[in-house]
């Protein structure tokens, strides 16, 4: 990218913050939207946060994909163009091509053009001569993959409970859209955390070390680095709570007294004990996520645990 369209896609993004906090701040509950979490130093603790002892889905996931590699390599059969909605540092998406047979191409699909460089160098070291097709596009909106794919068979990979972070029902608009753009035939290996009790969720997003709580309160700080606000982020706690009625671990940030906070010409009050919700990260009992699937249109094909039942890999078809 150009060193101006660089700057007009900051310009678009800071704005973009400042809309959603102003709309998230002026709510009866306080909430911020959880994308906002991943700056860089965001995305630099969560990359912490997956190397947690109390964090077990990444491990738990990665365990499953390297266990189960021949068993998903036999299910999704030869010929494979992966599309990978979100693919991180691509260690996930280098894993699963590494086991396929023979696999066409692989597709990662991205906002950050940074992080798909990233993503397409591993799974190009992983499997040397694949295709590798990067895709730059906000992967919770319609978009198209690339003419070059031709007909191969597509399978979407979704991995590390992302679908968790959605509404339930920007979940299923999720998988709709999904299977609308891998098109007819498509599968897709989906990552879900499963339910669990209260102690596991909570200590899972709520580290002895404080990583999590820092991953939460850098918004405030990004809040004042990119929106000119001026929160005290010492004013405020982080807090993990499993909400068994949504079934679902929430994070909120909370405020340890009386205050108010200026944003974009607006002054936003805070009683003692009240928070900004900033994440959503819903666990999902293996029927609920077969019942959501097959509202968006997928039939569950297969399901892979671990022996401690702590998370869930689908291979789903459409
Ligand atoms: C990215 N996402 C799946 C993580 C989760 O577990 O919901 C985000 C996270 N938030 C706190 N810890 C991890």
């Amino acid at each position: 990218m150009s060193g101006a369209l660089q700057r007009d896609a900051a310009e678009a993004q800071r704005a973009a913050l400042i809309a959603d906090a102003l709309a998230g701040l002026s709510a009866p509950r306080k909430t911020l939207p959880c994308k906002w979490l991943y700056d860089a130093e965001g995305a630099r603790l969560f990359e912490a946060i997956t190397r947690l002892p109390e964090y077990y889905p990444t491990r738990t996931e990665t365990r499953i994909l390297t266990e189960q590699a021949g068993a998903i390599a036999e299910a999704v059969g030869p010929g494979a163009a992966v599309v990978e909605f979100g693919p991180g540092d691509g260690a996930k998406g280098a894993l699963l091509v590494r086991g396929l047979q023979v696999p066409a191409a692989y597709v990662p699909v991205d906002i950050a053009p940074e992080w798909l460089e990233a993503a397409a160098a591993r799974v190009a070291e992983a499997r040397p001569g694949l295709p590798v097709l990067p895709v730059v596009a906000d992967f919770t909106q319609a978009f198209a993959l690339p003419r070059r794919l031709g007909p191969a068979p597509r399978l979407g990979f979704f991995p590390g409970s992302t679908i968790g972070n959605f509404e339930p029902t920007e979940a299923a608009a999720f998988l709709r859209r999904a299977r609308t753009t891998l098109g007819a035939g498509a599968r897709l290996l989906l990552g879900a955390d499963l339910v669990k009790e209260a102690a596991v969720l909570e200590a899972a997003y709520d580290d002895a070390a404080g990583v999590t709580a820092a991953f939460d309160l850098n918004l405030l700080h990004r809040l004042n680095r990119e929106a000119g606000a001026d929160f005290d982020p010492a004013g405020f706690r982080h807090r993990a709570v499993w909400n068994p009625a949504l079934e679902r671990v929430e994070m909120h940030l909370v405020a340890l007294r009386p205050q108010q906070v200026r944003l974009a010409g607006r002054v936003f009050r805070f009683a003692e004990g009240e928070t900004i919700h900033t994440e959503s990260s819903h666990k999902y009992r293996p029927e609920r996520l077969r019942a959501l699937a097959a509202a968006a249109g997928w039939q569950a094909e297969r399901m892979w645990t671990d022996p401690a039942r702590l998370f869930s890999v689908w291979l789903l078809h459409a």
